[in-house]
C-alpha cells in the first residue's frame, strides 16, 4: 500500500511541477475573462523620499484594489530594474514593464519629444500641463504610438532643475570649466554644454558619490531631488536659481502590452495615472516653501541667476533637429503665448 502512495505522490508532485513551470511561462497573464491577472514591473530612478516615487506606489495600489488584484503594478525605485534609456527599450521590446522617465528618453523615438522637454520653455507647472492636453503634444503621444508605446501620462512634475555646486553659480561664467553632472540625454548634455559648463553624463545612482570624490563639480536637479536624496550632504550647497528645465516624468507601457488588457481594467489604469499626476503635482506645490526652508535649515544658499545671459547662451537650443517637425518650436511657443495673454 505503502508504494502504491509513494507512487501515487510522486506523480501529483509531478503534475503540480509541470502545471508550476507552465504556468510560469506565463506567470503574468491568465487569459480566461474571470481569473484575468497581470503583474506589470513599473522601473524608475527615484528616491522613495521623492514624490514621484510615492505617487507611483500609491498609483498601483489603488489600480490594484479596485481591479480587484487583477492588475498588479509592482513598483521598482531607484534603478533596481532597467532605467533611464535601457527601460524604454524594455517598453519597446514589448516587456510587461512601464517606465516612468522624462521625456528626452522618448526622444531616441519621438524627436519631438526633445522640444516639449527643451530647456527654459516653462514658467509654471500649469503651463506644462495644459500644453500636455493641446492637439500639438497629443500628436507626440500618437508618433510615440507608431514606435509601439503607449504614453499614459507626460506631467509628472519634480520641480525646476537648478544648478547645485559647491560654489555660487549665477551666470555662465560661473560655469566655465566646471563638470556638472547630467543625465545622459543629449537633450540635458546639450543644455548645460551651452549654459557655459562641461555636462558629465552619469546615471543618479553614480551621481551623489561622484559630487563628494570631487569627479564633478556639481549636479543640476529640483528642490525636491535635493532634499528627497540629501544632495547637500555631499557639500553641493549652492542653488544657482536656473530653472533650466521643468523636471516631469512620463509614463510608458507597451502599446501591444496595453491594448491585450481588458477594456474595463485599461480604464481604471488610465484613470489612475492621469489622477496621480494631478495629485502629486499639487503636493509639490503646496511642499515647495517647506522645502526650500528645510534646504536652508541644511546649510543651502539659494542664488539669483543671469537668466537672460543663459537664455541667450541656450538659443540654439530651439532651433530644429533631425526628425523634429517642422515648426515645432514655433507651435509650442505659440501655444504659450497663447497661455500667458
Ligand atoms: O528620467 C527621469 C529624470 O529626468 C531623471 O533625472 P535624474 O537622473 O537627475 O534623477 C532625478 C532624481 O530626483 C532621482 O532621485
Amino acid at each position: 500500500m505503502n508504494k502504491v502512495r509513494t507512487i501515487g505522490l510522486i506523480a501529483v508532485m509531478l503534475l503540480v511541477a509541470t502545471a508550476m513551470v507552465f504556468a510560469g511561462g506565463r506567470a503574468e497573464t491568465v487569459d480566461s475573462a474571470d481569473d484575468y491577472k497581470l503583474v506589470l514591473r513599473l522601473s524608475h530612478v527615484f528616491n522613495p523620499a521623492e514624490q514621484l516615487s510615492k505617487s507611483m506606489d500609491w498609483v498601483a495600489e489603488r489600480i490594484y484594489e479596485r481591479t480587484d488584484g487583477a492588475i498588479e503594478i509592482q513598483t521598482f525605485p531607484q534603478a533596481q530594474l532597467p532605467a533611464y534609456k535601457e527601460g524604454v527599450e524594455q517598453v519597446v521590446r514589448g516587456a510587461n514593464f512601464i517606465s516612468a522617465e522624462d521625456p528626452s528618453f522618448i526622444g531616441d523615438y519621438v524627436p519631438d519629444m526633445k522640444a516639449l522637454y527643451a530647456p527654459m520653455m516653462y514658467e509654471s507647472f500649469d503651463e506644462y500641463v495644459a500644453l500636455t492636453r493641446t492637439a500639438l503634444v497629443q500628436d507626440m503621444i500618437a508618433q510615440a504610438e507608431e514606435h509601439g508605446i503607449k504614453i499614459l501620462a507626460l506631467d509628472y512634475i519634480y520641480g525646476f532643475r537648478n544648478i547645485i555646486t559647491r560654489e555660487p553659480v549665477r551666470t555662465p561664467q560661473d560655469l566655465a570649466g566646471k563638470q556638472i553632472r547630467v543625465p545622459g540625454t543629449d537633450l540635458y548634455i546639450n543644455t548645460l554644454n551651452n549654459m557655459g559648463a562641461i555636462a558629465n553624463p552619469l546615471p543618479w545612482g553614480e551621481t551623489l558619490s561622484a559630487v563628494q570624490q570631487g569627479v564633478v563639480d556639481g549636479l543640476e536637479g529640483s528642490e525636491f531631488t535635493n532634499i528627497g536624496n540629501r544632495v547637500y550632504e555631499t557639500g553641493a550647497t549652492h542653488v544657482g536659481l536656473s530653472r533650466h528645465i521643468l523636471g516631469t516624468v512620463g509614463v510608458y507601457i507597451n502599446l501591444g502590452v496595453w491594448n491585450s488588457i481588458p477594456e474595463r481594467y485599461r480604464q481604471i489604469i488610465q484613470e489612475e495615472f492621469t489622477n496621480g499626476a494631478a495629485e502629486g503635482n499639487q503636493i509639490l506645490t503646496d511642499n515647495h516653501a517647506s522645502v526650500v526652508a528645510d534646504l536652508e535649515a541644511n546649510g543651502v544658499q539659494f542664488h539669483e541667476v543671469d537668466g537672460a545671459a543663459f537664455r541667450q547662451r541656450l538659443a540654439p537650443m530651439y532651433q530644429e533637429q533631425p526628425g523634429m517637425t517642422p515648426g515645432v518650436f514655433d507651435a509650442i511657443f505659440a501655444e504659450l503665448d497663447a497661455m500667458r495673454r
